[in-house]
């Protein structure tokens, strides 16, 4: 068995290092087993957002904001439109250079190796690492792009949507549809033209998005018929917030605001019911991730190839030929 966990479990950064290379390698079976119930302390917030709206800004902001309230913090920068370390990670070690020396915060930048399935996976393991390490808070920063960071902060339990005035398209997380999953809207940039034009078009959206589910009740739509819910249940309408990043400005009432929506999960009993969501999903996808990978190795090498060829030439459906290979799984 391997020293790293224990070492990581006493603070030792090198083995924290040394951890996350290996997740990122997908070598750490074994450790990860071993972390596992070492973790289910941190917060995680997932920070995301279209290119260039200061989320790299506000998340330096944001972990100094912590350091000062005497909490510890972990980042994993994850940038999947940048496959080397270049450019956009090494700008935002720059960024963050004011956080590098305190010991109380550490910064991962991962760059995807092509595998976007992977990354969702590979972010949710840096995560526990970082949570079995100790940090109260591990802050995910994903770069605007779909259905990447909506995997991604699948692992958050408050999750962030950054947006700014006069990058073009007004409110570009409505055409990602990242909206949904937004717990907090942040316009970020609020030193620029525009602000209130962009708060509107999400209020606007926002109101679209949510009038059904404050009257809903456990998934029923309440009718003048339905009587009013005992308790009635409480909605969380995502707050949106302003902020100039890259002068501290609105920050503390970020804090606030993620404070709140952790009360609100906690009080509600919403904190088990995301947990258990996000776990059941990690392993569907873990078992399907799984099982795929045992079929293609129980499967002889151009078996693949065949059925697309037979398909190809129309002698095989593609429903009879998922038939064909989901027989090969003993
Ligand atoms: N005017 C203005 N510029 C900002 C603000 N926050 C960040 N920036 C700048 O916007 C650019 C992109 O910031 P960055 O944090 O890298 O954005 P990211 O791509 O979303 O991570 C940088 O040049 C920042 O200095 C802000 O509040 N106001
Ligand atoms: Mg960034």
């Amino acid at each position: 068995m391997t020293q790293l966990v224990p070492e990581l479990l006493a603070g030792n950064r090198r083995a924290l290092a040394r951890l996350l290379t290996l997740v990122e390698n997908d070598q750490a079976e074994a450790e990860l087993s071993q972390l596992y119930a070492h973790t289910g302390k941190t917060w995680v917030l997932g920070v995301t957002g279209a290119p260039g709206t200061g989320k790299s800004t506000l998340v330096n902001e944001i972990t100094k904001a912590y350091r000062q309230a005497g909490k510890t913090v972990g980042i994993i920068a994850v940038d999947p439109t940048s496959p080397f370390s270049g450019g956009a990670i090494l700008g935002d070690r720059i960024r963050m250079r004011d956080l590098s020396g305190d010991p109380g915060v550490f910064i991962r930048s991962m760059a995807t190796r092509g595998n976007l399935g992977g990354l969702a996976r590979t972010t949710r393991d840096a995560i526990r690492v970082l949570d079995a390490a100790g940090y109260d808070i591990v802050i995910v920063e994903t770069v605007g792009a779909g259905q990447n960071e909506v995997d991604i902060v699948r692992a958050a339990h408050t999750t962030i949507v950054v947006e700014a005035p006069g990058l073009g398209d007004e409110v570009q997380a409505i055409k990602a549809g990242i909206l949904e999953i937004a717990d907090l809207l942040v316009v970020n940039k609020a030193d620029r033209q525009g602000v209130a034009h962009t708060i509107n078009a999400l209020k606007m959206m926002l109101e679209l998005g949510h009038p059904v589910e404050k009257v809903n009740h456990h998934g029923r739509a309440l009718t003048a018929t339905t009587p009013p819910p005992a308790t009635p249940t409480r909605f969380w309408l995502p707050p949106i917030l302003q902020t100039v990043a890259a002068e501290g400005k609105g920050i503390d009432e970020v804090l606030a605001a993620v404070d709140n929506h952790r009360r609100h999960l906690e009080e509600t009993q919403g904190l088990q019911a995301l947990e258990a969501e996000h776990l059941r999903i990690e392993l569907l996808d873990r078992l399907r991730d799984g099982l795929l990978a045992r079929l293609l190795r129980e499967l002889p090498p151009d078996a693949l190839a065949r059925l697309v060829g037979q398909m190809q030439a129309r002698e095989i459906d593609p429903h009879s030929a998922i038939k064909t290979l989901m027989g090969k799984l003993s």
